[in-house]
C-alpha cells in the first residue's frame, strides 16, 4: 500500500520531541518576555508613541503565557539558561543602542528582525505545531505583523534620515540571525521545521519590510543577504 501521508506522524509525548521542544519553546518565551521589555523601552525613546508601544508591549507579554501555556501542556520545562544565551548577542546590541539613544538600530533589531523571525517561525510551526499550540500560534502570529508595521510606518516616515544608521544597524545585527538559526536548526528539525524554510520565510518577510521602508530592489538585496554566506 502506498503510503498517502507525506510525512510521518509527529510523536509530541516522545522523549525526543520533548528535549528539543524544552529549547525550542524556551526561546520563543524568552522573545516574547524581551520583545514586552524592548517595546517598553521604544516607549521611553518614541514618547509620541507612548500609548501604542505600551500596548505592544502588552501583546508580547500574553504571547508570552501562551508560549507557557503550550510547554505545560506537552509537560516541558522550558531551558530558560539556553533561551537567554540564544538571545544574547541581540539583547546586547538593543541595550548598547538603548543607552545611546540609536533608536533606529533598536527599531530594527525588535520591529524588523525580531518579528521577521518570528513570523517566519511561527507560520512554519502552525502546520506541525500540537492543536493546542497551533490554536495559540495563529493568534500570536497575527499580532506579530501589526509589530513589524509599527517599525516599518515609522522608519518610512524618517528614511532618510535613519538610512545610514540602518545599514550599520543591519550589518551588524544580521549575521547574529543566520547564527541563531543554525543554533536552532537540529531542534527545530525534530519539530517538523526545516532551515531553509526558515531561511527563505525570513528573507521574505525581512527584503519587504525593507522595501516598503524604502530600500530600492539592488539594496534591499545587498542589505538582506549580508552575512548570508556563513549559513
Ligand atoms: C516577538 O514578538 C517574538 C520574538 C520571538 C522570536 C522567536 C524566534 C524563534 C526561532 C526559533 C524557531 C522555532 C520556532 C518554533 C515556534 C514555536
Ligand atoms: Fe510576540
Ligand atoms: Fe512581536
Amino acid at each position: 500500500m502506498p503510503q498517502l501521508e507525506a510525512s510521518p506522524a509527529i510523536d509530541f509525548h516522545s522523549e525526543t520531541y520533548k528535549d528539543a521542544y524544552s529549547r525550542i519553546n524556551a526561546i520563543v518565551i524568552e522573545g516574547e518576555q524581551e520583545a514586552n521589555d524592548n517595546y517598553i523601552k521604544l516607549a521611553e525613546l518614541l514618547p509620541d508613541h507612548k500609548d501604542e508601544l505600551i500596548g505592544l508591549s502588552k501583546m508580547e507579554l500574553r504571547h508570552m503565557k501562551g508560549f507557557q501555556a503550550c510547554g505545560r501542556n506537552l509537560q516541558v520545562t522550558p531551558d530558560m539558561e539556553f533561551a537567554r544565551k540564544f538571545f544574547a548577542g541581540l539583547h546586547r546590541n538593543f541595550q548598547e543602542a538603548a543607552a545611546q539613544g540609536r533608536t533606529v538600530t533598536c527599531l530594527l533589531i525588535q520591529s524588523l528582525i525580531i518579528e521577521c523571525f518570528a513570523i517566519a517561525a511561527y507560520n512554519i510551526y502552525i502546520p506541525v505545531a500540537d492543536d493546542f499550540a497551533r490554536k495559540i500560534t495563529e493568534g500570536v502570529v497575527k499580532d506579530e505583523y501589526s509589530h513589524l508595521n509599527f517599525g516599518e510606518k515609522w522608519l518610512k516616515a524618517h528614511f532618510e534620515e535613519s538610512k545610514a544608521e540602518l545599514e550599520q544597524a543591519n550589518r551588524q545585527n544580521l549575521p547574529l540571525v543566520w547564527r541563531m538559526l543554525n543554533e536552532v536548526e537540529a531542534d527545530a528539525k525534530i519539530l517538523g521545521m526545516e532551515k531553509d524554510a526558515l531561511v527563505e520565510d525570513f528573507m521574505i518577510a525581512y527584503g519587504e519590510a525593507l522595501s516598503n521602508i524604502g530600500f530600492s530592489p539592488r539594496e534591499l538585496m545587498r542589505l538582506s543577504a549580508y552575512g548570508l554566506a556563513s549559513v
